[in-house]
């Protein structure tokens, strides 16, 4: 049987194999796992709330029902709040940062997080997650700043998600590999499923809302016509798996290679993913798997972003599948590229 190694184990282990560590992460990533526990069970629960008596805007208990996203919002900024960890965070649920109660003490890192991605998906049953940015304080204000959470993507410390799917998942990485725990509902723990993940350095799945077509950029069209009828994936081309939950989508392309897309249209000029708490840690997490990121022009990672919930074109996943779209963005002849193949 394999060794049962839960997430505080696996930190413990860290925090032994770099004794600069303070045991910060420990606390940290205990936290986080606690809060997606509980959003957990409420998405698992979503489907019955009309049977359980959570319809219309009281539950059972006559306790206001509140939206998913919103109630994984409170639940991750409660969660988090307390430690004396985090000066700051950052929601897609608030305009704002949200600050640290003042009865608790604020510490050196910042979380960026968006905290129910997808949760449009619920009604369907479809997998959806929350996707979190670590990054450290660098304002001198004693409760943070928004300048904290407005960082490159190469700052980041940690980053992660979890994926409400057939069975819970919590993958991260603070830059020693990406490593995914899957939740045992019998004892309530993250064991370790997934350890060192590596990306595969291509893949035959490509994820794009095809429905946008008549929107694309030319060289999106143009790259999607050749991978739909390229040969090199076993004398057929690639298979589309789009599903309209990014971390859905993301971890099947992490796991089984391939490609996710989406691009700039004439539509969202600016794209509609978000830089800090989508696009900023995905692909940290990918670069760490072996893959790469890009908004058609650098790699997110290297990316320095001006507000809070800047929007941005997202292209990432197996590295020689990026590198063949980058070809196509920047009008390269990839014929050559296919003959050396
Ligand atoms: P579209 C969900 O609303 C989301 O933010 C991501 O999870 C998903 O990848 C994307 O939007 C889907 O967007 O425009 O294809 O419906």
């Amino acid at each position: 049987m394999k060794s049962i190694i839960s997430l505080e184990r696996h930190f413990l282990d860290q925090q032994r194999r770099y004794p600069e560590a303070r045991g910060d992460f420990t606390k940290l990533f205990s936290e986080l796992s606690f809060a997606a526990k509980i959003v957990s069970r409420e998405v698992n629960r979503a489907g019955l709330a009309d049977i359980i008596g959570r319809a219309g805007r009281t539950n059972i208990q006559g306790e206001d029902v509140q939206k998913l996203d919103i109630l994984a919002n409170n639940i991750f900024t409660q969660s988090l709040t307390h430690l004396g960890l985090l000066c700051a965070l950052s929601s897609e649920e608030d305009p704002n940062i949200i600050r640290v109660p003042d009865e608790y003490p604020t510490g050196n890192y910042v979380l960026n997080m968006d905290p129910l991605d997808g949760s449009s998906n619920i009604d369907v049953n479809v997998s959806i997650g929350t996707i979190f940015s670590i990054l450290r304080k660098v304002s001198y204000a004693p409760r943070g700043d928004e300048i904290d959470c407005i960082q490159p993507g190469y700052k980041q410390v940690a980053a992660g998600y979890v994926l409400y799917g057939s069975s819970t998942m919590l993958v991260y990485t603070s830059g020693q590999g990406v490593f995914g725990f899957t939740l045992e509902p019998s004892i309530g723990e993250f064991l370790l499923s997934h350890s060192q993940i590596r990306i595969p350095k291509t893949g035959k799945y490509y994820s794009i809302n095809e429905g946008y077509q008549n929107k694309w950029p030319e060289s999106i069209r143009n790259y999607i016509q050749h991978i739909k009828l390229s040969k090199n994936k076993g004398g057929r081309g690639m298979s589309h798996r789009y599903i309209g939950s990014l971390v859905a989508d993301f971890h099947r392309n992490l796991l089984k290679g391939g490609i996710f897309l989406y691009p700039a249209d004439s539509k969202a000029p600016e794209g509609k993913l978000r830089y800090l708490y989508e696009a900023a840690p995905l692909a940290f997490i990918v670069e760490q798997a072996g893959g790469k990121a890009t908004d058609g022009k650098t790699d997110i990672m290297k990316i320095s972003p001006k507000r809070l919930h800047q929007r941005i074109p997202l292209f990432l996943g197996s590295a020689e599948e990026v590198d063949i779209l980058m070809d196509f963005m920047n009008n390269k002849d990839i014929k050559s590229r296919e003959q050396q193949q």
